[in-house]
């Protein structure tokens, strides 16, 4: 059955759009963090989205298992294949097209596997921003980005995915085409079917395009970073500059000592301003080019400073200090992962809780493993804490995580549920966190999401083992 669909996909999309050599599969196998190694009876690369339709046609009618995938730099397995051998990856990656950009109207047409980093670039060629921002958008692509609701650095000013997009393109599980790409800002016209597939993690069906919401260039923006005693301090400064600064405050980022301490002694070239307080922000404020607001966030800094607030501030004097200074913040994955991985935490809750969660999670950690090292970073703007535990310096960290992940996750999830908090705030559920998803959510919850995969993928082929599925 496989082998006559897979002749038969050769035939309509050519050889090359049929991969099956072990050596030719293997970087489609494994996920991002290394927690999942797959096989896959095949990988298809269409180019087209009636290719994509009629590779999941062929793939349905042979009742053969699809595993969507983008950029594949996903930290929850959502886009890796199981073990049987049977399932066939289909690769987003040839969709390459930026279909249109309407200046005027604030608004990108583009394909699946565009990265993240050329819908950027598109947008600015046009003298218009695509706000969403991370660390791996050289690499990840808008149909990933759309199908897990990813986040990033400008959350807090912009939204994540999901409230970037006016419309879709979805080749659903049966290979049939939604053509949703609408570009329209008002539209009331019944349920808002783009919502079914965002976020979705490719269960419902493929995103093959989207229409993107574009904004202004901010003419004018100003990069600090400032020295705090604690998370607490830190929300309380956000507080205070959204007061004074209003919706000009666009990223907001926490970084503990320790995180610091790991990307500096990865990074000989990592320069903080300075390096000796207890926790830093890293802070952006954006705006139009008529706006002082170097002024206005120098007045706020110092305010905060005499009201005993935060301790030293820097603020980019150009470019390179800005760029320097996103370094650091940007370094802390990429430390983490030299150092042999870490026991990854995405978690959120309400900001006025973010401090309470940090000292809940931290004394439990301490109290259980004392010599643990805690690297706590986020968007805290967002309410999103990266609540990340290393193995102790003389560990093998494989060993550690080997041993202690489910009791480490388990505790720091509890102190976040504890607070109405969530375990997944932007890197989504895929195969790593499916239990959890299942334990946490209420029963209705689950029966309503299964109600839903049931209705579009009635015979449970679109990325399964994966969410819900
Ligand atoms: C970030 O905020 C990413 O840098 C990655 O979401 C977080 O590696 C992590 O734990
Ligand atoms: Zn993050």
């Amino acid at each position: 059955m496989i082998a006559s669909a897979l002749a038969r996909l050769r035939e309509s999309l050519g050889e090359d759009a049929v991969l099956t050599a072990d050596s030719a599969l293997e970087r489609y196998l494994i996920d991002e963090r290394r927690l999942y190694h797959g096989r896959a009876a095949a990988v298809l690369r269409p180019r087209t989205t009636e290719e994509v339709a009629l590779a999941v046609r062929v793939c349905a009618e042979a009742r053969i298992a699809m595993v969507p995938q983008g950029g594949n730099t996903g930290y929850c397995g959502g886009a890796t294949p199981d073990e049987s051998g049977r399932e066939v990856v289909i690769s987003l990656e040839r969709l390459r097209q930026i279909r249109a950009l309407d200046a005027q109207g604030f608004t990108l047409t583009a394909e699946a596997g565009v990265t993240l980093a050329e819908l950027q670039q598109a947008a600015a060629a046009g003298r218009r921003l695509f706000p969403l921002s991370m660390g791996s958008e050289g690499a990840c692509q808008l149909g990933g980005v759309l199908s897990t609701n990813a986040g990033g650095l400008a959350v807090l000013r912009y939204g994540t995915a999901r409230e970037l997009v006016l419309g879709l393109e979805v080749v659903l599980p049966d290979g049939q085409i939604w053509r949703g790409l609408s570009a329209l800002r008002k539209d009331n016209t019944g349920y808002d079917l783009k919502q079914c597939f965002l976020g979705a993690e490719g269960t419902l069906g493929i995103i093959t395009a989207a229409v993107l919401k574009l904004f202004p260039q901010p003419g004018t923006r100003e990069t600090a970073w400032v020295g705090v005693p604690d998370l607490a301090a830190a929300c309380e400064l956000l507080s205070r500059l959204r007061e004074a600064l209003g919706d000009s405050v666009t990223s907001f980022e926490f970084l503990s000592a320790a995180s610091l301490a790991l990307v500096l002694a990865r990074d000989p070239d990592a320069a903080p301003p300075f390096a000796g307080a207890p926790g830093f922000v890293l802070l952006e404020v954006s705006g139009s080019a008529h706006e002082t607001l170097r002024d206005a966030l120098t007045q706020a800094l110092l305010n905060a400073m005499e009201a005993g607030l935060i301790g030293e501030v820097a603020i980019a004097q150009n470019e390179t200090q800005r760029r320097a200074f996103w370094r650091l913040r940007e370094g802390i994955p990429l430390a983490e992962k030299a150092l042999g991985g870490s026991i990854k935490h995405d978690v959120s809750v309400p900001i006025s809780a973010l401090a309470n969660l940090a000292e809940r999670a931290s004394d439990g950690i301490r109290a259980h493993w004392p010599r643990a090292r805690l690297s706590v970073y986020g968007h805290i703007g967002d309410g999103n804490l990266h609540f990340n535990v290393l193995a102790p310096e003389d560990c093998p960290a494989e060993a550690f995580k080997a041993q202690h992940a489910d009791a480490i996750s388990d505790l720091v999830h509890g102190a976040a549920s504890a607070l109405a908090g969530s375990f997944s705030a932007e890197h989504g559920v895929g195969k790593l966190k499916r239990d959890l998803l299942h334990q946490t959510e209420s029963p209705l919850a689950i029966d309503l999401m299964q109600r839903i995969k049931r209705a579009l993928d009635p015979a449970g082929l679109m990325n399964p083992g994966k969410l819900v599925g």
